[in-house]
């Protein structure tokens, strides 16, 4: 009958809230509330797609020469339908476009990766949305301190959405009446021995790297890693602990992972979670933007976690 069933850990005061009344009761504008609504929308319409969609390939490229999906292709159109509804929304620039694009006179810009992991889709692992929002004209210059709010979506056995507006962080679960209701509203990540070690091929060429690798398995640290890095940084925030990893090496310098588009709106998160994110030396949110598809290297976790990293490949 559409109504949210509370879940065993949570406060079920909470549990109730709407994605809608958690923003209403964390005081967001109202440029900002309608913005967060829209790729709310764009979610459940993703979410929906997924399921049903041709997963083919779109027989096109995206702007760093690799093969674009039907489904990358399709979230990327429906999250540039609900943000061109939004008059608040200026300025979007996709890890599927080309260029940044100017839609409207809105204030606010959307950068985005609209399926993060989408090869994951055929073999049925979970994939995500990661969304970041500026107050800005370009995304060239800016850096990831000057973002208003983030979100990532997940589509697994369940739809959720974990989003910071620059307060905490909390997580939505799309329920039985379609609509996102609030799950845990303090999301805190603390130390434990978790990890997720992304590009293990770089072993072969860094020292530094295998042996941080090494250090892991020696101590013994339970290994969740997926290859989809939105469920996997998800997991850490969730878990309230661990580390992401994808590092450069020789045949990619900067890695794989985009500044804009999946780095600086995860890392957000995750501080905004007590936990932290570098790219080995420099505080990922500290990073400007000097292109659109530039890459980083990137460490993302626990605050101890991420030291540890810096220590090891310092
Ligand atoms: P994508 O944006 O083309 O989907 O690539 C990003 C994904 C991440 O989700 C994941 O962490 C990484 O690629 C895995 O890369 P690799 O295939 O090098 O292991
Ligand atoms: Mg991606």
């Amino acid at each position: 009958m559409g109504i949210c069933k509370p879940y065993f850990r949570l406060n079920p005061l909470v549990c109730m809230k709407t994605f809608c009344e958690y923003l209403k009761s964390v005081g967001v504008d109202d440029e900002l509330f309608a913005i967060l609504g829209s790729l709310k929308d764009a979610t459940k319409r993703i979410a929906d797609h997924i399921v049903t969609a041709d997963r083919g390939k779109a027989g096109s490229m995206n702007i760093f020469g690799e093969e674009q999906l039907e489904l990358d292709v399709l979230s990327d159109k429906i999250i540039q339908e609900e943000c061109g509804e939004n008059p608040y929304v200026g300025l979007l620039a996709s890890e599927e476009l080309p260029d940044e694009i100017k839609i409207s006179d809105g204030e606010y810009g959307v950068c985005y990766d609209p399926l993060d992991g989408s090869s994951l889709v055929d073999v049925n692992l979970a994939v995500g949305s990661i969304f970041g929002i500026y107050k800005t004209g370009s995304f060239i210059g800016v850096k990831g301190t000057d973002m208003i709010a983030a979100m990532a979506s997940v589509y697994g056995p369940r739809t959720t959405i974990t989003l910071t507006i620059g307060d905490g962080v909390a997580e939505f679960v799309r329920c039985e009446d379609g609509d996102f209701k609030l799950q845990n509203d303090s999301i805190k990540v603390g130390e434990g021995k978790m990890f997720a070690p992304g590009n293990l091929r770089a072993c072969a060429y860094r020292d530094d790297y295998m042996k941080l690798t090494e250090y892991w398995i020696r101590e013994e640290y339970v290994l969740r890693y997926s290859g989809g890095m939105v469920p996997d940084v998800n997991q850490i925030l969730l878990k309230g602990k661990g580390i992401f990893s994808y590092p450069g090496y020789e045949k990619a310098p900067d890695g794989k992972l985009r500044l804009l588009f999946e780095c600086a709106p995860l890392s957000f998160i995750m501080e905004q979670a007590g936990g932290a994110s570098t790219d080995g030396k420099v505080r990922i949110l500290e990073k400007e933007v000097e292109s659109l598809d530039q890459r980083t290297p990137i460490y993302i976790g626990s605050k101890e976690e991420v030291n540890r990293c810096e220590e090891y490949l310092a």
